[in-house]
């Protein structure tokens, strides 16, 4: 008896990204991008490890395609690479580019598994960054569109599910404040700049991929959101939290979903040399038909001493509490928390977990298996939330585990293992994990049993 029991035509899924796992960096036309210049340059990913390789998916796509089959997925969310497309960032098409995504979405739909297209999961051009200082330009507003229209005019007579960005808030804090992903820079002052040219690219994409996508095409945004607790009730804590929870969990969903960016932000760096144009805030605010939400942590903020305008999520510790390979603490109830909230104060017609999962020290164990009870444990207790908060009135469509496979962790590099699939990266050789196994019942039942032991 299934007591977890998930609505008709809820959707299962597992995501990846294009850098994460395809390799074949320098292949058939695909030029530079920021991730292959950063992972290049020593010191910047552990290991030294780079996505030259990767899980090697762009010759494996078929097998990986099989197997997402033979787990009964019936959704993949993968994006694509721009500087496969367009190696320069803008000018001429890579049509071998193109091609590749063109045989993957058709593997996928011979196996009856909906493509969800990200367009931009952090492989911007190289070429566009020394060009112009990627995402910091308005430059690149527009040809960010070219590109949008590039792709969906491609692949959106099969495509119905598009999303702009994955996780805006990560690649701008990451990538031009901190300094820990690429390109790499730590400006705190450009991360708003930078942001609001991604949220008017988003925006003004929005309706060329319905364009392109036809009439049925669902087009969103997906954000990485960490709930943000204050561990007391100090003043200054709790001021700390308002503001956090505003970069965090506002930043880039309020001006997408209400117009505006929360008022917390007006003394953030950055936001007073803010150049809004005329329209810009309309633009953003175009609407979407689902919003992304990926999910992994909370945030708790208790040392009114932490001067880090963006901690990451190293600094939440707590007693006694469970934490995955990535030091993450294990709170699924954030989940549900996370999901309640996005639906009670914003109202999106419609949401999906694009990610959730986690990393664990995973091995082939002498049966040739990987047993990773911890990463089963993981999975059922989130999914057991997302149902809760389906009961409590969420329009929740769908939930996307991170990862299929897995794959390049950015600054950390292999080390750390997403997958529901092992991959051993000398070989590439697959290896299907416990959770795997887990999750194709899950998705057989549409749902779970009620009892802990009982999977
Ligand atoms: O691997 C990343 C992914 O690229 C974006 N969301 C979080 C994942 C785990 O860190």
């Amino acid at each position: 008896m299934t007591d977890y029991q998930f609505p008709a035509g809820f959707v299962w899924g597992s995501a990846t990204a294009s850098y994460q796992i395809e390799g074949a960096a320098r292949e058939d036309g695909r030029g530079e991008s920021i991730w292959d210049r950063f992972s290049h340059t020593p010191g910047k990913v552990a290991n030294g490890d780079t996505g030259d390789v990767a899980a090697d998916h762009y010759h494996r796509y078929q097998e990986d395609v099989a197997l997402m089959k033979s787990l009964g997925l019936q959704a993949y969310r993968f994006s694509i690479a721009w500087p496969r497309i367009l190696p320069d960032g803008v000018g001429p098409i890579n049509e071998a580019g193109l091609a590749f995504y063109d045989r993957l979405v058709d593997a996928l739909l011979e196996a009856d598994i909906a493509p969800y297209v990200t367009l931009y999961h952090w492989d911007l051009p190289q070429a566009l960054q020394d060009r112009q200082g990627g995402w910091v330009s308005r430059a690149i507003v527009e040809q960010f569109v070219h590109y949008a229209d590039v792709v969906s005019r491609r692949l959106g007579d099969r495509v119905r599910y598009w999303t702009t960005f994955n996780e805006p808030r990560i690649f701008v804090t990451h990538g031009y404040m901190n300094g820990q992903h690429a390109p790499g820079l730590t400006d705190e002052a450009s991360g708003p700049q930078a942001a609001h040219h991604v949220l008017v690219a988003h925006g003004m994409a929005v309706p060329v991929l319905r364009q392109n996508a036809g009439p049925d095409a669902q087009v969103g945004i997906v954000y990485a959101l960490n709930p943000v607790e204050a561990a007391s009730d100090n003043p200054e804590v709790m001021a700390r939290q308002r503001v956090l929870d505003a970069q965090v969990n506002r930043w880039f969903v309020e001006p997408v979903l209400l117009g505006s960016y929360p008022d917390e932000l007006a003394d953030a760096p950055g936001f007073s040399a803010l150049v809004v144009e005329p329209g810009d805030m309309d633009l953003i605010r175009t609407p979407v038909d689902f919003v992304g939400a990926n999910y992994y942590s909370r945030i708790i903020v208790g040392n009114p001493q932490a001067q880090s305008a963006l901690p990451d999520l190293e600094d939440s510790e707590v007693e006694a509490a469970e934490y995955t390979a990535m030091g993450w603490e294990i709170y699924p109830q954030g989940l549900y928390n996370t999901l309640k909230r996005l639906h009670d104060r914003y109202h999106p017609p419609a949401i999906y977990v694009t990610e959730n999962g986690a990393a664990f020290d995973d091995a082939i164990a002498p049966d040739g298996r990987v047993h990773d009870e911890r990463r089963v444990a993981y999975l059922r207790d989130h999914f057991r939330m997302a149902w809760q908060a389906i009961q409590d009135g969420v329009p929740l469509r769908g939930y996307f585990v991170w990862s299929l496979m897995d794959n390049f962790e950015w600054a950390h590099g292999f080390d750390k293992r997403f997958g529901i699939v092992y991959v051993d990266y000398p070989t590439g050789e697959r290896t299907v994990k416990d959770s795997a196994d887990f999750y194709q019942q899950v998705i057989a039942r549409n749902g779970l049993p009620a009892s802990r032991t009982e999977r």
